[in-house]
């Protein structure tokens, strides 16, 4: 374990809340505690055992003052968060007793931490590794019961495994590469260059699948946004009201109903999504309605994914096929609504100006074909993946580009292999394409990007 100073912060988000934490961390923890904590028993700090929840008061011992009514938590060093001594006081959520018993941690000796230190004490300390680290920031922005598992799933180290196993295979490749550097004389002969190659190939295969999941990620991780386009009175503020299960759109039987756009948060299966109705688009001479048109318009282009209505009812008008022409060429569900009445346009219609693309058929009175409207958008997200396997899923944009960057080098080093390059040349790609793995769980990261990932911590984490 390496030495430092003793830090400590308030670990609970401000406000008035049932409990707030003081956390401290470091050599000095205990005798802090021993300072400023008067337990009910008049014991020690330093005589409570490790990992035990102690009742007791904060006290100025200046004065006697007391400052608060605490549980005070021990965890003593390596099984600790930090893998240091750290002692937890459970105090009043409310920030003017947070704020008393910090600045009596900080009187006897401990210095203000800053944002994440206590997680990179951790991995300093070798508690956690650097993508392990990194989970625990995932984990507390999760915002779907998938992304969370996924996080925990890093935190408890699939994704380190993955990577250390890669990392071995390389480092074994490469060992036998410069083997033939420092013993030129045993010359390798072909045989044992196509197995070298091979080798390179398979970790190669493994790094592609590691780097196609990551389109999965990033959606679990940041969410997509999908607009309801239309013409007006095709339903889309009903179809939004739906999905949400609340009436958060005006919803009558007038075209034009929706003049702005309004955007709401949903959890599809996992997926965070980001819905926006539009006002609909077609030709008017009102310049508030333009504007609305306008905006509508420029979720064509800028929406993840567009959901493109069409009432069944009626047949279909040049505004609407000038919506299929736009569908053709983005991520897109169309959807034909008002099933229920006497339908006059079919998928096949549809189909004609937008071939291939998924047609959902709906009645928002009687929620007809929700379900499978819900599946085609998850489908069409995921290009029809099951993200759900026993694989990690790279989520972090960080890990993506060590990877992109390691399979490239290793590329390089195939190459190499197929045009019978000198071994030592080899070894070079190999060497760098090894560094990148290493970035990911930060065997190789420098001290300036330990600084950049760290700092998006919240203190006290
Ligand atoms: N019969 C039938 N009527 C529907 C259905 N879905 C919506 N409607 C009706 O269609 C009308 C227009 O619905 P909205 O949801 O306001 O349509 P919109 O596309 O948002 O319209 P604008 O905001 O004007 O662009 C309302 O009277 C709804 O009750 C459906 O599935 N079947
Ligand atoms: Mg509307």
């Amino acid at each position: 374990m390496i030495e430092w100073d003793t830090i400590a912060a308030i670990a609970t988000p401000r406000g008035e809340g049932g409990v707030g934490i003081v956390r401290v961390s470091g050599s000095l923890a205990v005798p802090i505690a021993c300072q400023i904590f008067r337990s009910s028993r008049h014991v020690s700090a330093a005589e409570l055992p490790s990992h035990t929840l102690n009742y007791g008061h904060v006290i100025r011992s200046s004065s006697g003052e007391v400052i608060d009514e605490v549980m005070l938590g021990i965890m003593r060093a390596p099984k600790s968060y930090t893998a240091e001594d750290v002692v937890e006081f459970n105090c009043h959520g409310g920030i003017v007793p947070l704020r008393g018993v910090l600045e009596l941690t900080l009187k006897a000796g401990a210095r203000l931490a800053a944002p994440g230190e206590f997680t990179k004490r951790a991995f300093l300390n070798g508690r956690l590794d650097l993508a392990q680290a990194e989970a625990v920031v995932d984990l507390i922005r999760s915002k779907t019961d998938l992304s969370r598992q996924i996080a925990i799933d890093q935190l408890s180290g699939k994704l380190s495994q993955t990577i250390n196993a890669l990392n071995d295979r390389l480092a074994n490749l490469l060992a036998e590469v410069e083997a033939s550097i420092d013993f030129p004389e045993e010359e390798l002969d072909f045989m044992d260059l196509r197995a070298m190659r091979q080798t390179a190939q398979d970790i190669l295969d493994d790094l592609d699948r590691l780097i196609a999941s990551a389109s999965d990620g990033k959606l679990l991780r940041e969410g997509v946004n999908i607009a309801i386009l239309g013409r007006p009175n095709v339903g889309k503020s009903s179809l939004l009201n739906t999905l949400l299960q609340e009436d958060r759109a005006i919803v009558t039987e007038i075209p034009g109903t929706t003049r702005d756009t309004i955007e709401a948060p949903l959890n599809l299966g996992g997926i965070p999504l980001q819905l926006i109705d539009t006002a609909g688009i077609h030709q008017t001479t009102d310049i508030v309605e333009q504007q609305g048109v306008e905006r509508s318009k420029a979720y064509l282009d800028s929406a993840d994914l567009l959901l493109i209505m069409f009432d069944s009812s009626r047949s279909l008008t040049d505004e609407d096929r000038e919506l299929l022409h736009a569908a053709k060429i983005r991520k897109s569900v169309l959807i034909l609504n008002k099933i229920d009445l006497p339908i006059v346009t079919t998928p096949t219609d549809l189909h004609t100006d937008a071939p291939q693309k998924p047609v959902v058929q709906i009645s928002l009175l009687d929620s007809r074909g929700i379900e499978e409207l819900k599946s085609a958008v998850h489908q069409e997200l995921l290009d029809g993946d099951a993200i759900w396997g026993d694989s990690p899923i790279v989520t972090n944009v960080r890990h993506h580009d060590a990877l992109c960057r390691g399979r490239l080098a290793l590329g390089h080093a195939i190459e190499s292999f197929t045009q019978q390059m000198p071994p030592d040349l080899v070894a070079v790609d190999l060497h760098s394409s090894l560094d990148c793995l290493g970035e990911i769980v930060g065997k190789t990261t420098t001290e300036d990007i330990l600084g950049r990932i760290f700092s998006q911590f919240c203190v006290g984490k």
